[in-house]
């Protein structure tokens, strides 16, 4: 049939608005709160998507261009509505309309609670992506699990994490179209069996895997792809046998059991924790996705040898690695292809994402569970191995070891390609974790260097910068983000720099605000200088809080001293099992407690860090700070994207030459960045030394003299914890990199009271950092990866 709903009129926004207010949610304008007025602008606004989305469709069709499939445990997105408004260029009209009913547009979209399916960079970086996709006009669909339950919600109590659980389901959540239609059966345990030469998996638990649909939309509105979410739902709702047998519970068993699979997020970003729930929630996504996947490709192709032509699959990380044996399950057991082809039509189309070294984080299965879950799985990965093992006899590698399943290695050698994420980390794959790999399949390993959106973390981030920008250089840089180069000349203007300034100022005056709303008085005219990232050892946030510690101690020594005025702003969760993290953040919070009350020193010297980090949350902070801690211990940090949208929003970098500080510090020039901390050599070589902990503490005086007031009892706890750690074995180097990193400081100190010369440093930060688009990212991946092109509509 014609498409009859093409005809449909176009409505005024505030029409729009208001019609939603009235026949989509039931309210009177004079009774609507907020959130009605934001549930109402979101259907409004997401009404302006469906059209663009439907072409997209329509032309991916027609064109039978190759489509990419990014399969994600993560989506960390935060929130949508104004993504969606400044991407279809309607934030004026959106301002416009909110004025005439008396409302700050700003004020109402800052109403949207965050969606938080996500722990940190990785689920972060997918977002990017997803955004960055729809902007290229790339066909592509994210795929990942709809937890009712995102992130947790963090609190302090007495200066320590307490954990809430978050529930961004409670209300009703606009962006989403309900696909009842669209359900996929997923199976677990059970067993195999021969039948007519073939092996056939009757598992004996199943579960139904339900999308949910949600689009997203490109800069400028010309493009949009999908993001399909699943969810768990029983096969049988409910057992009304024994509900009528007053076996209550019982009646609702089936149904709770299987919800619990797309029930909550891991939060965990750094450990692998052996958890069946995890490898259910791993395979069922991953299972739904593929068969959703195929089924398109059926609509439109009969031949799979075409499959790695039309169709490329990204893992992202190694959370969705039971791709690789369940789709040669499909393509071999279900639809009859031999073994070795059908291992090599899926290895066309996976590619593989790395993102961490960290040896505690590469997924590890044991046998006996993988067997016991997903029988047929274990022997598909028996096979693989003996067929990688026969085409490379001298090999030492193996995916089955020690009574393990081992991801990593078993995604590698299912995917054609697989990358790091920054230059430093794709070497150090290459000579570590992947290196026996690599060395029999050089080809396979490439870098992508990751990157940001800058529509979200610029232009509606910070609209301020933005405008400036727009007016020193024309439009047409956000999707171009390397034309910030043309900044360059504008690092002379006095005048620029000025006005650059006085952005800056402007947007630390508004953060002011914020954190003063949270009892957190901070001074504007004192260096915002900020930490913002998941809690964890090698990130070093304690290393930060013993600086403070020395700095604090020196400014009491003399407090009529030419100081430099600093506000300290730390953000960040830790894993709710992560004892130490935890620990960094109570040290965090007792130390500021303490500097925050002494009336010597507070006006110079300040620790600010407020609870609940998220999305909403840094897109307040980024466009404030001035500094950007990046300070892990080299080797350890794969790449950040933090760096970047720090760079980009004008702030200078203190870091270590890790993951895509390398990056980014070659870019935006040597004299622009502050450099401190060995290289990621030094610290293995550092490490082999006998007591090096010990040797700096004994070569550095403040560092002593700032552990022994933690030991002492200044900061009521001792936390000897961490004092025992970093003066101990101290695997970090918090104690050996601490006299390089306070020396680092104090240069930031001189530079900063330099206004004109800081200034300029800044705008050569933002200047050089276009590089650092998820545009560019996803250009790579396209070229690189995918083989994928970009399809564009009117
Ligand atoms: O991925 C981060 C890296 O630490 C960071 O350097 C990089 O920039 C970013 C994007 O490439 N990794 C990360 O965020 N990892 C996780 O969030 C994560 C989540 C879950 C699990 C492991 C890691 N897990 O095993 O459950």
């Amino acid at each position: 049939m014609k498409d009859l709903t093409a005809a449909i009129p176009a409505t005024d926004l505030r029409s729009a608005v208001l019609q939603h207010l009235k026949y989509s949610l039931g309210k009177d304008a004079e009774h609507a709160t907020i959130t009605d007025w934001r549930q109402a602008l979101s259907f409004a606004i997401r009404d302006r998507i469906v059209d663009p989305w439907f072409a997209s469709t329509r032309e991916t069709y027609a064109r039978q261009g190759k489509r990419v499939f990014y399969l994600s445990m993560e989506f960390l997105i935060g929130r949508l509505l104004e993504d969606a408004v400044v991407n279809l260029g309607l934030l004026d009209e959106a301002h416009e309309t909110f004025e005439g009913f008396g409302l700050d547009v700003r004020t109402v979209m800052a109403d949207e609670p965050d969606a938080a399916l996500g722990n940190g960079g990785l689920g972060r970086l997918a977002a990017c992506f997803l955004e960055s996709m729809s902007t290229l006009g790339c066909p592509a669909y994210g795929y990942g699990i709809r937890y009712e339950h995102g992130l947790f919600r963090q609190g302090f109590r007495d200066g320590r994490q307490v954990e809430a659980p978050e529930d961004w389901l409670s209300e009703l959540h606009a962006w989403e179209f309900e696909r009842p239609e669209a359900t996929i059966p997923v199976g677990f345990g059970g067993e195999v069996r021969e039948l007519g030469g073939r092996m056939v998996w009757t598992p004996d638990e199943r579960v139904i895997a339900q999308a949910t649909d949600t689009p997203i939309i490109g800069w400028h509105g010309k493009w949009a792809n999908t993001l399909r979410l699943w969810s768990a739902r029983p096969e049988t709702v409910f057992d009304l046998d024994r509900f009528n047998a007053g076996d209550y519970f019982g009646a609702a068993e089936a149904e709770n059991t299987a919800r619990t699979i797309s029930r909550v997020l891991y939060p965990d970003d750094t450990t692998e924790e052996g958890k069946r729930l995890r490898l259910k929630q791993e395979f069922f996504f991953t299972a739904a996705s593929l068969r959703d996947i195929l089924r398109r490709f059926d609509t439109e192709y009969d031949d799979l040898s075409l499959l790695p032509s039309k169709v490329a699959i990204q893992l992202n990380d190694t959370h969705p690695a039971i791709a690789g044996p369940e789709l040669v399950r499909l393509l071999h057991d279900e639809r009859g292809m031999d073994l070795p082809r059908a291992i090599e039509t899926a290895r066309g189309c996976l590619g593989y994402t790395n993102h961490t070294l960290l040896p505690e984080a590469l997924e590890r299965w044991s046998e006996g569970l993988m067997g016991s879950l997903l029988p047929r799985h274990l022997q598909l990965i028996e096979r693989i191995d003996a067929a990688h093992a026969e085409a490379h006899p001298d090999r030492r590698v193996t995916m089955l070891g020690d009574g393990d399943v081992h991801m990593g290695p078993l995604a590698f050698s299912m995917a054609h390609k697989v990358n790091g994420v920054s230059g430093l980390h794709t070497e150090l794959m290459k000579e570590t974790v992947f290196a026996e790999l690599h060395r029999l399949h050089p080809e396979r390993i490439v870098n992508q260097t990751n990157g940001v959106t800058p529509r979200r973390w610029m232009v509606s981030a910070n609209p301020r910068l933005s405008a400036l920008i727009t007016e020193a250089i024309g439009i047409g840089w956000a999707d171009d983000l390397e034309r910030l180069a043309e900044l360059e000349p504008m690092a002379e203007d006095a005048g620029f720099l000025e006005r650059f300034d006085a952005i800056k100022r402007a947007n630390k005056v508004d953060l002011a605000g914020n954190l003063a709303g949270r009892d957190l008085p901070v001074d504007p005219d004192a260096m915002f200088d900020v930490q913002i990232k998941r809690i964890h050892e090698y990130k070093r946030q304690h290393l930060n809080v013993l600086e403070t510690i020395a700095l604090w101690q020196e400014m009491r020594d003399d407090p009529t001293g030419d100081w430099t005025p600093r506000v300290k702003i730390f953000g960040g969760k830790a894993a709710p099992g992560y004892v130490f993290a935890k620990e960094i953040i109570h040290l965090i919070n007792a130390v500021g407690d303490v500097i925050n009350a002494d009336p010597a020193t507070n006006h110079l010297l300040r620790v600010a860090y407020p609870a609940n980090y998220n999305v909403s949350l840094a897109e307040r902070l980024i466009p404030a700070a001035e500094l950007s801690q990046q300070i892990s211990t080299a080797g350890k940090e794969a790449s950040g994207t933090g760096n970047m949208k720090f760079a980009l929003n004008g702030a200078l970098t203190i870091g270590t030459l890790d993951g895509a500080n390398v990056e980014i510090r070659e870019l935006v020039g040597a004299e622009n960045f502050f450099l401190f901390g060995m290289t990621a050599s030094e610290v293995v070589a550092r490490r082999e030394m006998h007591d090096h902990a010990r040797a700096a503490i004994e070569a550095d005086p403040r560092l002593a003299r700032a552990l022994d007031a933690i030991r002492s009892g200044t900061f009521g706890d001792r936390f000897e914890a961490i004092t025992e750690n970093v003066s101990g074995q101290d695997y970090f180097l918090v104690s050996s990199d601490f006299s390089d990193y306070w020396r680092a400081s104090r240069e930031v100190d001189a530079a900063w009271r330099d206004r004109a010369a800081w200034n300029r440093m800044a705008v050569l930060n933002t200047a050089r950092s276009g590089w650092f688009s998820s545009d560019r990212t996803i250009r790579g991946y396209m070229r690189d990866i995918w083989n994928a092109e970009a399809l564009s509509i009117g």
